[in-house]
């Protein structure tokens, strides 16, 4: 269906860079020069992304009004005949938040006003805390409170394990992607059981009450593991215990669920509200984590979201560092406006990524601001990226220390 002359996609092209770490951006172009900017990064299969949406999304886009987005989001999804996973509704999200970043500009105003205005002023965000033993996260979560933050995520090193995913050996961020082949590390569930619960005796005798405490499980227990950690967890008053189990069993959490009252938190690999929506039916969580980017955009992230506040769900979007400044604005944006908002995590990005992404947030003491600039609030400078070209990076895994087993990392 062809669009009137003001708004019509003239171009669309897709971007791949590494600033620190790699990104695929969509920009789409209208016939009176509006640019809106998507986020298609999906960590460690940037390029299946990226030739999806080259090979096989951009020359459908062509010709067409972008402000039917709803009726290309349904072109995209029922079109495909092969419905969700994650390369796809990366896809879809990156042409869907381009989308609604062009409405946005042609309205002249910032994102929230188009879903329906601002529900709050700021928004809570939490920050990781992390060291390879304990001592050292207690001294992370000490410079966060300096910061300002009232929530804070913390992981420490098990003893009797070496380096393991989610705790930085040097004081920087742990999740950069780094080699050009995954590396390998060595996990053992019984010793991850006995310290966890020390680690969160240990901060609430030095910090108190007050603080907002996180933990991430990332996805390594079986179902009655979990509900033991969720239990001894319980004297802390965490404020989400997060992907107790592999995401990919659902029911698993009915038996966490009825063991432990630890708040639970899922959904950061999800990409469809077919995903989350027998864990928000049946209330078996409390925060959803899918993000923008993975989860077919605003128009569909925005069911899930919708979806969840009928049961008492909160939202709560993944925000590590491989999802691009265009994903944290939109998530941003949707957060000023969505009810039942519950908290955003916030790993900021680090050094050269400012060079090819400028941003309209801010985070200031513990809370971040979404900026007032018409669309998501992310530009992207196409001539920087060019100096920062991808480059293969992966996260590590995880074998068994017992016996090479491989494991959830
Ligand atoms: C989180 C996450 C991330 C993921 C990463 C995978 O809670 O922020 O678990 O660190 O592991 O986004 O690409
Ligand atoms: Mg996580």
């Amino acid at each position: 269906m062809n669009a009137k002359p003001g708004s019509t996609i003239i171009a669309a092209r897709v971007l791949v860079c590494c600033p620190g770490r790699n990104f695929v951006t969509l920009i789409i172009q209208t016939d009176d020069g509006v640019t809106g900017y998507g986020d298609a990064t999906l960590n460690g299969r940037e390029r299946a992304v990226a030739s999806y949406l080259q090979d096989h999304v951009v020359p459908m886009l062509i010709g067409r009004d972008a402000h039917r987005i709803e009726d290309l989001w349904q072109l995209l999804y029922r079109g495909a005949y092969w419905r969700r996973g994650p390369v796809t509704m990366t896809a879809i999200a990156a042409v869907d938040v381009a989308l609604w970043d062009i409405k946005a500009k042609y309205a002249g105003m910032p994102l929230y006003q188009l879903l329906g205005g601002r529900s709050r002023d700021r928004l809570l965000v939490y920050g990781h805390a992390t060291g390879r033993d304990v001592e050292e996260t207690l001294d992370a979560i000490a410079e966060l409170k300096e910061q300002g933050y009232e929530a804070i995520r913390a992981q420490s090193g098990v003893p009797g394990l070496g380096k393991i995913y989610g705790v930085s050996e040097s004081g920087q961020a742990y999740e950069p992607a780094a080699g050009d082949l995954p590396t390998e590390e060595a996990w053992d569930t019984t010793s991850y059981l006995r310290h966890v619960p020390t680690l969160f005796e240990a901060i609430r005798l030095r910090f108190g009450d007050a603080l907002h405490l996180l933990h991430d499980a990332h996805h390594r227990l079986s179902p009655n593991e979990a509900a033991q950690l969720g239990r001894r967890l319980e004297p802390y008053q965490l404020f989400w215990l997060e992907d107790v189990t592999p995401a990919d069993n659902p029911e698993s959490l009915r038996r966490v669920r009825s063991q432990t009252t630890t708040p639970l938190a899922i959904g950061e690999v999800f990409n469809s509200l077919f995903d989350c929506k027998l864990l928000i039916q049946e209330q078996l969580i409390d925060y959803i984590r899918a993000s923008i980017v993975h989860a077919g955009g605003i128009t569909h992230w925005r069911r899930i979201a919708e979806f969840a506040a009928i049961y008492q769900v909160r939202t709560g979007c993944h925000g590590a560092t491989d999802l691009s400044p265009i994903t944290m604005g939109c998530a941003l944006q949707v957060g000023a406006w969505l009810p039942n908002f519950g908290i955003q995590e916030h790993m900021p990005h680090q050094t050269p990524i400012e060079e090819v992404f400028t941003a309209d947030y801010r985070f200031e003491s513990g809370y971040m601001y979404c900026g007032e600039s018409p669309g998501h609030g992310v530009v992207v400078d196409e001539e920087a990226a060019k100096r920062f070209p991808y480059k293969r990076a992966y996260l590590p895994v995880n074998r068994l220390q017992r016996d090479g087993t491989m494991w959830d990392w």
